[in-house]
């Protein structure tokens, strides 16, 4: 019988604006992304992971005229640092989209053509404030009047410049009911909840029709049969998830991967995808995406990262200091992942030398090299369990399934948690157990012991290599497990007896505090 096909599973990070070098909080966004893409590889799914960078719109122009460069130039430039930086990170996109490929642009007209052929876009004069730093429009009770007269956005704190010219308008206005009932039937639609009543209780305010097209700069993909005109930046940025899934012309893989699973973005583009684009997808008749889930900001030690405030964190650094993946580690499992979070030299030595080193690490050379002592490196067979053994296996076993459902949900923080009260348990079951003392009296019981403990580092280890996938592999090819048993579906086979292990070697270092 032919293997079933698997099923797609499409996710995308949002595309960045490459106006300057990336920092720790766009590497927070790929590394969680490509947790959850490795997640579903290894749970069977055909993944695409979507990538890029969001090049077009006002503010890529100034920087770039600032620095006295060509626009194009620019892009390039830190386009190239944004994908190297993937790189670096371990991420395993499929596709590093940049917005000024030649088929985005054609993706970018082919949906507003459709929106046009719907009547919902036409043209009109606009006048109102625009953040180019945001890359959005604001109306008055959006912004603050400074002392010194000026206004900023309210809610970001960007400066606003009144803005007349003529623009082609999307019909915004037209979807609120729709956009509401969408919400009402698709209660996963958005995530977390909080984010899901803050965006319901906007558009059940009311909404006014969009610009969506500039005629001042043309730095932009160009509205079709108007070359005075370039869309708004927002619009083209948002469709680059379609064009990532072959929209519009190559069916078979638009077939396959749209609708997108999942879209992971920060708080702050929250209304611009659960808003705006599900309305565009609605005009042009496409399906909507099945979830947007806002991960939070990341603060250095609570405070905000800021130029002026010179406590912006290069991710390199990061990676440098500590490795890339206990930094991995790290972020997913300090940050609730949805809220906001902090991280501090301290914090991350922490969790470095408690959970890596001391949890995971421990346990494994401890087990392994008790093996090595006293099974000559062999795989010891079990005996008969007791109540015990049968209780921490049954934890472990267990793990998958709770594993999978906080993954379905995005709850990274607690799908780690998971593995991590489960390594706390078989470090208590060892201590008691005191197999170091057994080998003296009763070999027989000394190698189920350890059988049982590098059983649960090897169920561990599977589970853990979509959040440290060199580390995960590491601690598999000390168990000697092959390759292609390490993906979830070999969970359920038993670690062999009689398999030999080379000799073990510690994979989680402790961070010597001294050395910094
Ligand atoms: O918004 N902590 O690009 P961007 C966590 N081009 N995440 C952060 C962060 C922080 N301190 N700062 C930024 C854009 N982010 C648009 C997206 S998508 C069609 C277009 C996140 O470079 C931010 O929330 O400003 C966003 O998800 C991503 O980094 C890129 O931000």
């Amino acid at each position: 019988m032919a293997p079933a096909a698997k099923t797609p599973f499409y996710v995308t990070t949002a595309i960045a604006y490459p106006n300057g070098a990336p920092h720790i909080g766009h590497a927070y966004e790929y590394i969680s992304a490509d947790a959850i893409a490795r997640f579903k590889r290894l749970d069977g799914f055909d993944v695409r992971f979507l990538t890029g960078t969001d090049e077009h719109g006002q503010k890529m122009e100034q920087t770039a005229a600032a620095e006295g460069i060509a626009t194009r130039a620019l892009a390039d430039r830190n386009a190239a640092a944004f994908r190297e930086l993937q790189l670096a990170l371990g991420s395993s996109f499929d596709r590093f989209i940049r917005t000024t490929d030649a088929d985005h642009h054609v993706a970018s007209q082919a949906i507003w053509q459709r929106m046009a052929d719907n009547g919902d876009i036409y043209l009109d004069k606009f006048a109102g404030w625009y953040s180019v730093r945001d890359e959005a429009f604001y109306t008055d009770g959006d912004l603050t009047v400074r002392d010194d007269g000026t206004r900023v956005a309210t809610e970001t704190g960007t400066p606003v410049e009144w803005t007349e010219e003529e623009s082609y308008f999307f019909r915004l206005s037209a979807y609120q009911d729709k956009l509401l009932a969408h919400y009402e039937s698709h209660p996963d639609f958005i995530g977390p909840l909080t984010r899901r009543n803050e965006v319901a209780s906007f558009v059940r305010g009311g909404l006014r029709d969009l610009s969506i097209s500039r005629t001042t700069f043309d730095w932009g993909v160009d509205v079709p049969g108007d070359d005075a005109h370039v869309m708004y930046v927002w619009v083209d940025a948002l469709t680059n998830y379609l064009t990532g899934a072959g929209f519009p012309d190559d069916t078979e893989t638009l077939e396959k991967y749209w609708p997108a699973d999942l879209h992971i973005i920060g708080k702050d583009i929250v209304r611009f995808h659960c808003v705006y684009w599900p309305a565009f997808l609605m005009s042009a008749g496409i399906a909507l995406p099945k979830r947007v889930f806002a991960h939070g900001f990341l603060f250095n030690k609570g405070e905000k990262m800021s130029k002026s405030v010179g406590n912006v964190v290069d991710p390199y650094a990061l990676v440098d200091e500590y490795g890339l993946d206990p930094l991995r580690y790290f972020l997913l499992r300090e940050v609730s992942y949805g809220q906001d979070g902090s991280y501090s030299h301290d914090a991350i030595v922490a969790r470095i030398n408690a959970d890596l080193a001391n949890e995971l690490g421990n346990l494994a050379q401890r087990s392994l090299s008790m093996i090595g002592k006293n099974f000559d490196h062999v795989v010891p067979t079990p005996g008969e369990f007791t109540a015990d053994d049968t209780a921490l296996l049954a934890r472990a076993d267990a793990l998958l399934a709770r594993v999978r459902g906080e993954f379905d949900q995005q709850a990274l923080h607690l799908a780690l948690e998971a593995l991590w009260e489960v390594l706390a348990e078989t470090n208590r079951y060892i201590s008691a157990q005191e197999p170091w003392k057994l080998a003296k009296t009763d070999l027989d019981r000394t190698g189920t012991v350890l059988w049982i403990c590098a059983e649960v580092v090897r169920i561990v280890a599977i589970l853990v290599q979509p959040v440290m996938p060199t580390s995960g592999g590491t601690l598999l090819d000390l168990l000697a497990i092959p390759v292609e048993n390490r993906s979830f579906d070999a969970i359920g086979d038993r670690l062999a007896a009689g398999t030999t292990l080379p000799a073990p070697s510690p994979v989680f270092p402790r961070y010597d505090t001294k050395k910094s």
